[in-house]
């Protein structure tokens, strides 16, 4: 047998783990067509289209107060409405200042350590944008000194014109962190579209054993992935997800000014998926 064909038996013969693994791989939104009822299985934590027309409390433990509902034809990506987030930082210094406006979940009650958050993210462009942007904003329960973060980010080069932002991924500067030097240029997120942006982080177990992973999907293709890594020292688990967060000045004092929408947002304990389109 050539060894191509053993490659190929062995784990459908004698790994029964491996189909175990491509299972759990499956995205939930496969199941459901167009996310219809996909807001109702076990594995799925928060599911936000905004149809409700709301930033609705029961789901998000935070609201920047410039944080609305859109409409169509505003840019939305399912249905009539999406969550809008207006970014702008003035003229003049200081020349490092960040303008943070995010809604938030609190997952602290789940005990999370493996965990998914899908959403879908659309940037409008501006005649002045931004250098950085921070998308999806992970932290840790409890915060503060020993916590972990997850940061899921988009950046250009603002004095290139017609420069199109580009992922990447990180955590802050814990010595702990296997993120915490970012990954750069992973795909580029051009303006004026919707994109599907996934993030999975599997916790490892602390304080030191780098059994975690970060995996990051972009419209469904892998983008990123980092196994046998560690990310905490302890048992802290997931607290908030953040959705839209910084603005970055970046070190000089022009003006900045972004307009970001999210639409179906998911939080899950399984791999979400981009929408499936509904079957005919
Ligand atoms: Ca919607």
């Amino acid at each position: 047998m050539t060894r191509y064909g053993l490659g190929l038996l062995f784990p459908l013969l004698f790994c029964p783990w491996a189909a175990a693994a491509d299972k759990d791989d499956q995205p939930l939104s496969a199941r459901y067509p167009d996310d219809v009822g996909l807001r109702g299985d076990a594995a799925v934590l928060l599911f936000d289209d905004f149809e409700s027309g709301e930033i609705s409390k029961a789901k998000w433990s935070f609201a920047v107060p410039k944080a609305n509902i859109a409409t169509a034809p505003q840019p939305v990506h399912g249905g009539q409405r999406s969550l809008h987030i207006p970014y702008d930082l003035p003229e003049g210094p200081p020349a490092h200042r960040d303008c943070n406006r995010m809604v938030m979940a609190s997952l602290a009650g789940k005990r999370l350590e493996h965990f998914f958050v899908r959403g879908y993210v659309y940037l409008a462009s501006t005649p002045t944008p931004t250098a950085q942007r921070k998308l999806f904003y992970l932290f840790s329960q409890p915060r503060g000194e020993g916590q972990w973060d997850v940061i899921v980010s988009a950046w250009c080069k603002d004095t290139i014109p017609g420069d199109v932002p580009k992922h990447f991924i990180l955590s802050n500067f814990y010595p702990y962190s296997d993120l915490r030097l970012p990954a750069w240029n992973l795909a580029p997120v051009p303006y004026d579209a919707w994109h599907c942006l996934e993030v999975e982080v599997k916790l490892n177990t602390p304080p030191d054993r780098k059994d975690g992973w970060v995996r990051l999907w972009l419209n469904d293709k892998l983008i990123f992935e980092k196994r046998a890594v560690a990310l905490r020292k302890d048992d802290r688990w997931l607290g908030e997800v953040g959705i839209g967060y910084q603005i970055d000045r970046n070190g000089d004092t022009h003006v900045r000014h972004e307009e970001r929408y999210w639409d179906d947002l998911v939080i899950a304990t399984k791999r979400i998926g981009a929408k499936f389109p509904r079957a005919k």
